[in-house]
């Protein structure tokens, strides 16, 4: 890629002097119907950009579905605790630039849906206000397989996490999402009763089914006659639609900042970098109306869990496989990961020979059209995804993408070696035993498990040993992986391998013993 010198911001003019010249929307929403926890780079070149394609649309008169013709679908945005976008936003007038990267080049666009963005952990009250707010039809959250706040083990609400306890018994200051959602629709149903949709946009498998077990089990733990309250409004009043998101959205860096400032000709402090395939299926379970997100692409679904099941396994799992045996490579990015043969290879056979047969198409997809696609946004070069952005927080996220695959594959008489080196690749990453290094990229994953692995590693002699220790006594996948001694052992073997002679050897055993079984 062509070297930028560095954009000279100073001189630019703000984005938000975008309007006068027409390089950003000029129609704003007229009023908030959204609020949005989780005002990350993914919800604003998502979630953002197909509301934006709305509110074209209803500007043009609408294609007379639900939602067209209205433009009170603007978004206030929640960051949960960093106030970097919300400050940067508010100073350029609510707008950022989408900036889509293609080997081909970059093209921009200016959303321009959101009407307000503040720090959820700064002003607890306004949060509970918002989405008890008359006006607010829609809660959407992109808070991340970590946010959600529910026990790996069973799946339930983490009732004994102290930020549970903490939104439990203060009620007008919650913390966590789960806490804020159930206070606001607690104030909902005291003050005005005014139906409205909670909608998980996060890669969790049935986003909404866990989202309203969660929200339920929160509201039935309010004390006395609040809970019985709380939870006949949420029965009567409130739909939790499943959805499944797809936008492979890096983090931001200044390489973005001056591509904006020589692009488009104006500074822009949080621009979000995306590659140029979106997607998003939604059930139409919508309590109070929607805006017509069908205008941006959004496919309305009977299919929802289909479609997310082939995501989070073909997309998501083989994604952490790459990850993980990138980082160990030395490997700082996706796409220069799986260009290596042997990391091509492993993605290749894990999809197809661990993932593909636990996944039912949904309609009209064709499944080999979709794994060449996946390689093909993966070898997006540009994009600079990295190994340690997919590698963060995969204590939650393999629980979403290696269980159940692996578990009906072993329950077949078929040892999944691909998952098992999955599991084994993360281990070496996120718990090096004494005197292995993992390398850089390994040590910039960020994981919520890294005490617990770390005194897992600390105790253990070897490979064999850690996967014991994590996956049999600290439930890392779940129970009923910890109950499979014939996974257990091959994670720790190929652990062993990795110690020994490195990453790529392990796949390659793998392989081996994948094309023997
Ligand atoms: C990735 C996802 O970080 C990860 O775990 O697998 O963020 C992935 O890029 C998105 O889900 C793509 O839609």
């Amino acid at each position: 890629m062509a070297h930028l010198d560095p954009a000279p911001s100073a001189a630019l003019p703000p984005l938000s002097a975008a309007y006068d010249d027409g390089a950003a929307p000029r129609r704003r929403p007229s009023a908030a119907g959204i609020v949005h926890l989780g005002l990350g780079n993914f919800h604003r070149a998502h979630q953002a950009v197909y509301t934006r394609a709305a509110l074209d649309a209803a500007g043009a008169g609408g294609a007379g579905e639900a939602g067209a013709g209205d433009d009170a679908w603007g978004i206030i945005g929640v960051s949960s605790r960093s106030d970097t976008i919300p400050t940067a936003m508010k100073a350029q007038d609510l707008l950022y630039t989408v900036v889509e990267i293609s080997p081909e080049g970059e093209s921009f666009s200016v959303p321009g849906v959101h009407t307000d963005a503040f720090v959820g952990a700064a002003e607890p009250e306004r949060v509970v206000a918002s989405i008890a707010a008359a006006g607010t039809r829609i809660v959407s959250l992109t808070v991340t397989e970590n946010g959600y706040f529910y026990s790996p083990r069973t799946g339930h609400l983490a009732v004994d996490d102290p930020a549970i306890q903490h939104d439990l018994r203060t009620p007008g200051r919650p913390t966590t999402p789960i806490g804020q959602i159930v206070r606001g629709l607690q104030e909902r149903a005291r003050s005005h009763g005014e139906p409205v949709t909670i909608l998980s946009c996060d890669n969790l498998t049935d986003n909404g089914h866990h989202t309203e077990r969660l929200v339920k089990e929160f509201a039935g733990l309010l004390p006395g006659p609040e809970a019985a309250e709380t939870l006949a409004f949420i029965e009567d009043h409130v739909t939790f639609p499943s959805t499944m998101v797809d936008r492979i959205v890096p983090a931001t860096t200044d390489h973005y900042r001056e591509l904006v400032a020589h692009g488009l000709g104006y500074a822009d402090g949080v621009p979000v970098p995306a590659e140029p395939f979106s997607m998003w299926v939604l059930e139409d379970r919508f309590a109070a109306g929607r805006p017509a997100w069908e205008a941006g692409g959004a496919v309305f679904s009977d299919e929802v869990a289909l479609y997310e099941q082939l995501k989070v396994r073909l997309l998501n799992g083989t994604h952490s496989l790459i990850a993980y045996l990138g980082a160990l490579c030395g490997v700082a990015t996706i796409s220069e990961a799986v260009s290596s043969g042997p990391i091509e290879v492993a993605a290749r056979t894990v999809l197809r020979e661990e993932y593909l047969p636990s996944v039912t198409a949904p309609r009209g997809v064709d499944l080999a059209a979709y794994e060449e696609q996946l390689f093909v946004r993966w070898r997006n070069t540009a994009l600079g995804h990295r190994t340690s952005q997919v590698g963060t927080d995969g204590s939650v996220k393999l629980r979403q993408r290696v269980p159940a695959p692996a578990l009906s594959l072993l329950d077949a008489g078929t040892m999944p070696h691909f998952l098992a080196l999955t599991t084994a690749a993360y281990l070496a990453c996120l718990a090096p035993l004494k005197g292995f290094d993992p390398g850089p990229h390994a040590a910039a994953m960020v994981d919520p498990a890294r005490p617990m692995l770390a005194r897992a590693a600390a105790e253990s002699a070897t490979g064999h040993d850690l996967a014991r220790r994590v996956l049999r006594d600290h439930h890392l996948l779940g129970e009923a992986l910890a109950g499979r001694d014939d996974f257990i052992q091959r994670t720790g073997e190929l652990l062993d391998t990795i110690h020994r002679h490195g990453a790529s050897a392990a796949a390659a055993e793998a392989g081996a013993a994948a094309a023997n079984r």
